[in-house]
């Protein structure tokens, strides 16, 4: 997977080189390739954002930086005697069109014009970013992230990317507010990686812990040696060597910890599913 990520603060990803993300990288499983904003400004002062049309506070980051930007980075260039009006937008051929190979391929570039590929701009006000996104996201060949910085970016760049026919999409990573993009690329980012095959020592892992799979339960609590700590112990039952009453003390524990702690995700459980693991346990 080749990943790319545009930020006006660029060396913050820095980390990014290492611990286990190293590792991946020097293993060639993964490539991350940082990128500064202001390279594809043209001013004197490398200015990335404006004021808002129709006044408020703060600054919008402008929309010719961030389409230069993607455009170098996705190879394409922008031609503007190809300008047009969105309302009247050119209609990408129909199957019915189609008479040649090239017909072909321009049908298909029209419907995605780099396959495996996804942009993702964070943002506060986008769907939140959830296992499943990063379960799909993990299948792709390239991922482009872009950093908004200050209150946000002009609305019509993923308006413009989504038209062209790019998948361009937005999440936010929970309901509180971070000064930029970058903790949130971060987090999705790692989120995404350590589910690429070979990332992790013991795959297992993946498969067990909290949000995967269509069991989303919290997971159930870990206990290490020694069996007593400070005047407390280790359950019993954990104890006991008896791998069914194991799963199933484990098993209740889960659904417990996550009808208390994350009462929607037991709303989104299905009976049917629910009966079938239990019953297996
Ligand atoms: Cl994606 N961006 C910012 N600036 N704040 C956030 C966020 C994203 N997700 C949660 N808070």
């Amino acid at each position: 997977m080749k990943i790319d990520i545009v930020s006006v603060f660029p060396e913050y990803f820095d980390v990014l080189n290492l611990s286990l993300l190293g590792k991946a990288q020097e293993h060639g499983l993964l490539s991350i390739d940082t990128h500064d904003l202001r390279d594809w400004t043209h001013d004197v002062h490398h200015s990335v954002d404006d004021t808002p049309i129709g006044g408020g506070a703060g600054m919008v980051m402008k929309p010719e930086v961030w389409s230069e930007c993607l455009d170098s980075l996705l190879g394409v260039t922008y031609d503007a005697s190809d300008a047009r009006d969105v309302n009247d937008a050119k209609h990408a051929p129909s199957l019915a069109d189609i008479e040649s190979a090239d017909d072909a391929e321009y049908a298909l570039s029209a419907i995605d014009p780099a396959p495996g590929t996804t942009i993702i701009f964070p943002n506060p006000s986008a769907p939140l970013f959830t296992q499943d996104d990063a379960q799909e996201l993990s299948q792709q060949k390239r991922l482009i992230f872009g950093c908004g910085r200050y209150e946000g970016y002009d609305a019509r760049i993923p308006a413009y990317y989504s038209a062209q026919g790019y998948d361009f999409r937005e999440y936010s990573i929970g309901d509180y507010v971070l000064n930029g993009g970058e903790v949130a690329v971060s987090a999705m980012v790692e989120a995404i990686t350590r589910l690429l095959p070979g990332f992790m020592g013991n795959p297992d892992s993946i498969v067990e812990e909290s949000y995967t799979g269509k069991q989303a339960l919290l997971e159930y609590r870990q206990y290490t040696r020694p069996a007593q700590w400070r005047g407390r112990d280790v359950p019993d039952i954990l104890r006991s060597g008896d791998h069914a009453k194991v799963d199933r003390f484990r098993r209740d524990e889960a659904l417990v910890r996550t009808a208390n702690i994350r009462p929607d995700l037991i709303e989104q459980l299905r009976v049917e599913d629910l009966d079938k693991v239990d019953r297996k346990l």
